[in-house]
């Protein structure tokens, strides 16, 4: 069709429209075939071009390459239905698919999406057809990677008398506000969709709603709009609106309907408890109010516990608002131990609701240990030959073969106490084991459960015990210990004497030939039940505590001091006493003769620079301690003689021999060399 026809067919439209007929619904449709580039009333946004390469018919098509929806082709006012023939933009691998979309324009700017073609890449032409339904109006069509050409659609004129119309509710049907309170409003555009004024002699609504807006609206210009707001009622209500004018369909009509709902408010925290855990200061924490109702919400807020304050002690929260009060802890540091309040909250309408707010002091006497120092701490020790325990970044960090153990100092547990630690599986599928030794019992399990890795640390929390003394070890493949807190370092029932020792050190020199040294020294020894303690000396740091504990292997008295036991820095490297044999690492162990009142070791103390292999500076053999110095010039060396096991025999790993052959052997306490 061309562009005179459509003129001649636009003028009988409004003809029709003058002598009472029907508006341009189904006028008669032209087609666009951008042969001649943009149509009149047209307008391009973005980056669209004129393409005759990609043309579906003669010599114009609209394209755009572009990965987005910025670029639209704007139609003239157009109604009814609208198609278009459109393809990809690019039609091999590199480009992607192409899609059109179509809005609603309002003149300025794209408004609601119409319809959208599939995704789709090729060079076949595909029609698209829309149904714009009661939208009538300008359109954006929308070029994802796409091409478009032979637009047909139906253009849409303004009819030349006064005629209103409010978008979405068409006169005679009903706007439902639902169940609502009391003054809920509802605004309507109304325009004036023709080309000559409104005039508008009433604006009324029934029912008991009220205009709070455009009740003394009188003209609304022609192709213009004006807002009309209503009110609901306070009870359950149905009404018409009814707006009169000039309009050759006057009246206007909307039925109004709403269920009245009574207003209140509807409280809602944000925390039902707050947990502040151990405190050093004064600790706060906010908790949010927020009123879900439609009615002003007022709360009061009290705490029964002087040593949790609430700030404020009310509060008013708008409807569909939020407003926080706080729960502060006042910290005093001789109030040790735990606490706790309930702060309740109390709303104008509905229920109270407790909050417990609970929080806990140090006991300064309390144990805690959270590793920072980077090392093997005090009183601790490992036990198994193969356990791997290393100390660094603030935690205790284990790889073990079954055996390796992480223990505890000694603490000691009154009745309800328990203690909490944190623990971190750095490895899926792996058990977390935690024993407990009681003073004079038997090491026991208190957890021992798979783990699957993990991201964070888990709190565990020991309690339940009897009153007493316990050593508590852990053990894990590739498992990191942190933070222990709870109980009491029990007090040390230890007795210390000065002992003596005799050993010989064996050192390379600087041409790396081994040299040694044999000397005799005063050291401490500690004894504490079943455990047993060492100052060794040792030619890096004075004061290294050597600790073991009592064998329960039957045979003659020995001490386990178990491989491994940090002593400190030796240059930048950490350094050990381990146990040796001569070709791996073992816990070292110590006979005890009653008679002489003397232990000995009769394999390789080593300064190791590693807990789990042989790399030492230096070690020491034919290690004696004893009470009595002048026995020690007797047994310091071995007995270089034939000799007989005529009493009971023992080899250097504490079985009893009743034909020893060549080697070493311990007699009476003393080691003695069988040729
Ligand atoms: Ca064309
Ligand atoms: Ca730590």
């Amino acid at each position: 069709m061309n562009r005179i026809n459509q003129i001649l067919l636009t003028a009988l439209t409004v003809m029709a429209v003058l002598f009472g007929g029907s508006l341009t619904a189904n006028a008669a449709t032209v087609t666009e075939d951008f042969n001649s580039g943009l149509p009149e009333g047209w307008s391009l946004v973005g980056n669209i071009f004129n393409d005759s390469d990609r043309a579906r018919s003669g010599q114009g098509v609209w394209s755009s390459g572009k990965s987005s929806t910025d670029n639209y082709l704007v139609t003239e006012p157009i109604e009814g239905t609208l198609s278009f023939y459109w393809r990809s933009f690019g039609t091999s691998g590199s480009y992607p698919n192409g899609m059109v979309y179509v809005y609603q324009y309002d003149g300025t700017a794209l408004g609601s999406l119409i319809q959208q073609t599939a995704s789709y890449k090729g060079s076949t032409w595909k029609q698209e057809t829309i149904n714009l339904g009661s939208y009538h109006g300008q359109v954006a069509i929308a070029l994802y990677s796409a091409c478009v050409d032979d637009v047909t659609y139906a253009p849409y004129e303004a009819a030349q008398e006064a005629t209103l119309l409010i978008a979405d509710y068409p006169s005679g049907s009903t706007f439902n506000f639902g169940t609502v309170v009391e003054g809920t409003t509802k605004a309507f555009t109304l325009k004036n969709e023709g080309l000559t004024e409104l005039s508008v002699s009433s604006v009324s609504v029934t029912g008991g709603y009220t205009i709070i807006e455009g009740a003394e609206l009188t003209t609304i210009a022609a192709q213009s709009t004006a807002q009309l707001t209503v009110a609901t009622p306070a009870e359950d209500a149905e009404g018409v609106l009814t707006i009169v004018s000039n309009d050759a369909n006057s009246p206007y009509t909307v039925l109004l309907k709403s269920v009245n709902k009574v207003a209140a408010p509807q409280m809602n925290l944000d925390l039902t408890a707050v947990a502040f855990g151990r405190v050093t200061a004064d600790t706060l924490q906010e908790v949010t109010v927020s009123n879900t109702g439609d009615a002003e919400l007022v709360v009061t807020i009290a705490s029964d516990n002087s040593e949790f304050t609430v700030a404020p002690t009310s509060l008013a929260v708008a409807a569909g608002s939020s407003e926080t009060f706080t729960v502060t802890f006042v910290y005093d540091e001789k109030a040790y131990g735990s606490h706790t309040a309930t702060i309740t909250v109390t709303p104008n309408v509905g229920e109270p609701v407790a909050i417990r707010a609970t929080a806990s002091i140090k006991d300064p006497e309390e144990w805690s240990e959270n590793f920072e120092a980077n090392v093997l701490p005090d009183g601790w020790y490992v036990i198994g030959t193969s356990a791997k325990w290393a100390f660094a970044d603030g935690v205790a960090s284990g790889s073990y073969e079954p055996d390796g153990w992480l223990v505890t100092p000694r603490l000691a547990v009154a009745e309800g106490e328990s203690m909490t630690f944190q623990a971190m599986s750095r490895q899926f599928g792996t058990d977390l084991k935690v024993q407990y030794l009681p003073e004079n019992g038997e090491w026991t399990s208190i957890i021992s459960e798979a783990r699957n890795r993990q991201s964070d640390f888990e709190t565990y929390t020991v309690s339940g015990l009897e009153a007493g003394i316990y050593r508590f070890r852990f053990a894990s493949e590739n498992l990191d210990l942190d933070n222990f807190e709870g109980f009491k370092l029990a007090p040390s029932s230890g007795t210390k004497e000065t002992w003596y020792v005799s050993y010989t050190f064996h050192y390379l020199d600087d041409s790396g030939a081994e040299q040694s040294n044999s000397d005799i020294e005063a050291m401490e020894i500690e004894f504490d039940g079943d455990d047993l303690a060492f100052n060794f000396p040792n030619p890096i740091r004075s004061n290294t505590w050597m600790k073991g504990t009592k064998s329960t292997e039957e045979g003659p008295v020995s001490y386990i001091f178990p491989n491994g036991q940090y002593i400190g820095k030796f240059g930048t490297e950490d350094a050990y006493y381990c146990g040796s044999n001569g070709n791996e690492l073992i816990d070292m162990q110590f006979y005890y003769d009653e008679e002489a009142n003397t232990f000995h070791n009769f394999q390789h103390i080593l300064i190791n620079s590693s807990p789990t292999e042989v790399d030492y500076w230096g070690y020491f053999s034919d290690v004696t301690i004893t009470k009595d110095k002048s026995v020690l010039a007797g047994i310091a060396q071995p007995v270089g003689k034939k000799t007989t096991c005529s009493n009971i025999c023992y080899d250097l790993q504490g079985r009893r021999v009743a034909q020893p052959t060549k080697g070493i052997y311990i007699m009476g306490g003393r080691k003695v060399v069988i040729k």
